[in-house]
C-alpha cells in the first residue's frame, strides 16, 4: 500500500512540475519569443473614391481604393510584417485566403507562406484574377460566379499585387513571405508568434510606402516590442 502511495505521489509531483513547465504559454515552451510590431505614419492617408457603373448589385455605387490607410495615433493598416530568418521549427506553414467580396479583395493584404492560396468568390459575379509578379508566374484567370474557391500556387517569396480585369478598381496584394508574418491591423499594430530566440531582422513592408528593416533580440517566452516610422516616398 505505502508503495502504491509513494507511485502516486511521484507521478503527482511529475505531473506538478511539468505544470510549472508549461507556465509560460505556448510560445515558451517552444522556445520562441512574441514579437509586437507598431507602424505608423505622419502622412495623409490616401484613399481613392470612384463612380461604379458596372454590377452594382453587388459592387454598389462607389469603389473605396485603400492605398493609405492611418488609423488612431497614425498608426499604418496594411503594412506586412515578417521574421523572413524564422523558418522551420516553430514556424509554420500559413495557406494564403483571399475573397472577392462586394467587388473588393478581402483583405486588402494577405500574408502567406510560400505554397497555396485560396481565392474564394462570395460575390455570385464573374470576377477575373490577374496578378502582378516576376518570381511567380503571373495568374490571368476568369472566376465565374459558380466557382466559389479557385486554388492557385505562389511559391516564390514576392509580394504579388492582384487585379481583377472585371472591376479595374479591385486591388489586392498577397505577401508571401517564408518564415513568420503578420498584417498591420486598423491602428498600425501586428504580433508575430512563435518568433525563435536570439537576433532577428524584421522587415515591414507597406505596398506605397516601401521597405524597412530592423535587428531585434528576441527572448523566448516574452514579448518584443519594436516600432517603425515609414516615411513618404
Ligand atoms: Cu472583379
Amino acid at each position: 500500500m505505502r508503495k502504491i502511495i509513494g507511485a502516486f505521489l511521484a507521478i503527482a509531483l511529475v505531473a506538478g512540475v511539468a505544470v510549472v513547465a508549461h507556465g509560460p504559454g505556448p510560445a515558451g515552451a517552444q522556445g520562441g519569443g512574441t514579437i509586437e510590431a507598431s507602424v505608423t505614419y505622419a502622412g495623409a492617408p490616401v484613399v481613392e473614391k470612384l463612380k461604379v457603373n458596372k454590377d452594382t448589385e453587388k459592387c454598389g455605387t462607389e469603389a473605396v481604393v485603400e492605398k493609405v490607410v492611418v488609423g488612431g495615433n497614425k498608426g499604418l493598416a496594411n503594412a506586412v510584417v515578417s521574421v523572413p530568418g524564422a523558418k522551420g521549427g516553430a514556424a509554420k506553414a500559413v495557406k494564403g485566403t483571399v475573397d472577392q467580396h462586394g467587388c473588393k479583395f478581402v483583405p486588402h493584404v494577405t500574408a502567406m507562406t510560400p505554397g497555396e492560396l485560396d481565392l474564394k468568390n462570395s460575390d455570385d459575379i464573374l470576377h477575373n484574377i490577374h496578378t502582378y509578379s516576376t518570381a511567380n508566374p503571373s495568374i490571368n484567370k476568369a472566376q465565374p460566379k459558380f466557382k466559389k474557391t479557385m486554388t492557385e500556387k505562389l511559391d516564390k517569396p514576392e509580394f504579388v499585387k492582384i487585379t481583377c480585369d472585371v472591376h479595374s478598381w479591385m486591388l489586392g496584394w498577397v505577401a508571401v513571405v517564408p518564415g513568420v508574418a503578420a498584417v498591420t491591423d486598423k491602428d498600425g499594430v501586428a504580433k508575430l508568434e512563435n518568433v525563435p530566440a536570439g537576433k532577428q531582422k524584421i522587415e515591414v513592408w507597406h505596398e506605397t510606402l516601401g521597405k524597412q528593416e530592423k535587428e531585434v533580440d528576441v527572448k523566448a517566452g516574452a514579448v518584443t516590442k519594436v516600432s517603425f516610422e515609414m516615411k513618404g516616398k
